[in-house]
């Protein structure tokens, strides 16, 4: 028995994709000496198995190879046992007590039965999405009445105070430019009232920040939007509020008197908001206090937050801020709550590790998904790993979490919280092509970051904040371009929607994978260095993309994996 075989009847080893059909994954710890694994199942009443399927191989992780099994269920209830084939007529079997010699020796893994509720759906649209990050008050100025005395000019170097104007009505002014792009979800950081320039301290959780306009703003915003196509999500900052909110300012005012005390987290019978005596964000940050979801009326309030703007503004969705310092208790009755109102609203996470705790199906859609970026920038960028191990690192990502939640990631180059991907890449907007490439053709929903396609740049926050360049001389045209026709790419090709990314070849200067569509249609990407030009593009096939990176000159500590320029194909 030298086989290292992983597998619980679990997530991520083994959820319905559906009320009849479940996903089994199994791991193999490498090097192994094996032909092929089955699978042998019926409903769990059966005295025997009924049915038997051969798992397919899905990749190669840092350790483990993957096999996978869509195994049909029409009674909803279902016993499995593994089959390891060794060798002609050597099998051993696995099951949940592990391993047996006789198939009748290993006692079966069981789902009970597949309950329609606990199936884990997320909404059909997100295959077919491009997503965009907007920095309110960093897009455009539409309305300048509202911008205060005292702000900076639109292009000057951001601090974390300053303000440069940006507003609803100057992002609803460009929707027409998001359009074209090919954008279909527009995600907004934080719009509510608020003191900050970024607005995650909120002060009133009921009112658009006077800065960015008014309701009757959003609502024209969002109705614009869903006019050509595109959804809009915002931010939901519940984990703390603003140094402002009534409910905190209460507090100051009248002590444990205050009928919110219990609405935070203080330490002792009075407050000191000197000492910062009670929890905050982060680390004793006075300007953020931490809100106690677990008391019910806050509880009550938070979910009057998230309902309200859907059915005031018919907004799509919500990004949760600082999602992972949240109870999952509150996310449940969270999601139960908008999805009752709007069954294909998208809910997507702020965690940046592995959320799998939120990815069951009865929480979050998706995340954002941090862990690519770091795959992408150390191939791409930082030139930390080789192709191989991207690859692998990659291919377990994938298996981490059930096939839905890969469907609803939200995938990044950078956000608001990050450098710019331009930026590390040391300037190179080769770089940024690859990098983009592989994003658009992923698994998941490609977010961009505002104005990363037109080759903006910034350091860490607060300097990756810009105002948007608009001034057609400052915009890189030819990277718009690239980008445009990544975008198309991602929304015309089926292949590219769902499924899975299966690394096929992997080597220094090599790197292709073919993406699978759920009804069989397949589009094969790669990253090939400059001397490796063609290689592996069979001659019949139909090239949907091709593009040639400049090469490029590596400057000090980076180095680009793909340093002589990169020949970028898509092909079917
Ligand atoms: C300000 C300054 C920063 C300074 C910070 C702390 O601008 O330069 O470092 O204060 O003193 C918002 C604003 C920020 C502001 C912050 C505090 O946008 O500009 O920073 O408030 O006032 C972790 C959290 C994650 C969080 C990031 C920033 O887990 O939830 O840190 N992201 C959200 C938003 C932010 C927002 C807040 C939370 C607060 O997206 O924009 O900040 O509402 C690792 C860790 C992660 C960590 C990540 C980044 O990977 O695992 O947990 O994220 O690094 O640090």
């Amino acid at each position: 028995m030298d086989i290292g075989l992983q597998h619980q009847s679990n997530n991520p080893f083994a959820y319905p994709l559906g009320q009849k059909v479940v996903r089994l994954v199994v791991q193999v710890h490498r090097p192994y000496r094996m032909q092929e694994i089955r699978v042998h199942y019926g409903d769990k009443y059966e005295t025997t198995y009924t049915d038997v399927l051969t798992m397919q191989g899905a990749g190669q992780g840092t350790h483990f190879d993957y096999f996978v099994a869509d195994v049909p269920v029409p009674t909803r209830r279902l016993k499995y046992a593994f089959e390891v084939v060794l060798a002609e007529n050597v099998s051993q079997w696995f099951g949940e007590m592990g391993w047996a010699r006789e198939r009748d020796e290993a006692v079966p893994f069981y789902i009970p039965y597949i309950c329609k509720r606990d199936v884990f759906t997320v909404p059909d649209w997100v295959d077919q999405t491009v997503a965009y990050q907007i920095f309110p008050e960093r897009f455009a100025n539409g309305n300048p009445l509202l911008t205060p005395d005292g702000a900076c000019g639109w292009y000057d170097t951001p601090t974390s105070t300053s303000i440069h104007g940006g507003d609803l009505a100057g992002i609803r002014q460009r929707l027409d430019y998001l359009h074209e792009l090919g954008i279909r979800l527009i995600y907004l950081t934080p719009i509510f009232r608020a003191g900050s320039n970024h607005k995650y301290d909120t002060a009133d959780y009921f009112e658009i920040d006077p800065q960015f306009g008014t309701k009757d703003d959003l609502r024209a915003l969002v109705a614009d939007a869903h006019a050509r196509g595109m959804r809009v999500v915002l931010d939901a900052v519940l984990n703390h509020c603003g140094y402002s909110f009534r409910p905190f300012q209460d507090v100051i005012r009248n002590g444990r008197r205050s009928r919110y005390w219990d609405w935070f987290f203080i330490e002792g019978d009075e407050i000191d908001t000197e000492a910062v005596n009670y929890e905050t964000f982060a680390t004793k940050l006075r300007n953020m206090p931490k809100l106690n979801l677990a008391h019910p009326e806050v509880e009550r309030y938070m979910l009057k937050v998230a309902e309200y703007w859907l059915e005031e503004c018919d907004i799509d969705g919500w990004r949760l801020d600082v999602a992972n310092e949240i109870d999952h208790v509150f996310w449940r009755k969270f999601r139960e709550t908008i999805k009752r109102l709007k069954p294909d609203a998208l809910i997507i996470g702020e965690v940046w590790h592995n959320s799998l705790p939120w990815l069951q199906g009865d929480q979050f859609d998706g995340v954002m998904n941090y862990p690519l970026r770091e795959c992408i920038l150390d191939l791409f960028v930082r030139g930390r790993v080789t192709e191989d191990e991207f690859a692998k690192r990659v291919t377990d990502w994938q298996f981490a979490y059930p096939a839905q939640a890969q469907r609803a990631m939200l995938n990044l180059l950078g956000s608001h919280d990050t450098e710019r991907i331009r930026t590390l890449a040391g300037g190179s907007v080769a770089a940024v092509v690859q990098a983009m490439a592989l994003l658009m053709t992923a698994p998941g929903i490609p977010m961009i970051y505002y104005g990363d396609e037109i080759g903006m740049q910034g350091g860490a926050d607060p300097l990756c904040r810009g105002g948007m360049v608009w001034d057609d001389d400052r915009r890189d045209k030819a990277l718009l371009d690239v980008v445009k026709r990544l975008v198309k790419l991602r929304l015309s090709e089926p292949a590219l929607a769902g499924g899975l990314m299966r690394v096929e070849c992997a080597e220094p200067g090599l790197l292709r994978y073919v993406r699978e569509g759920q009804t069989g249609e397949r589009v094969w990407v790669q990253f090939a260095a400059i001397d490796r030009l063609g290689a592996g593009i069979p001659k019949t096939a139909r090239v949907l993309f091709a593009e040639q990176t400049e090469p490029y000159v590596a400057q000090g500590e980076q180095a680009l994996a793909f340093s002589e320029g990169c020949a970028i194909t898509v092909w079917r």
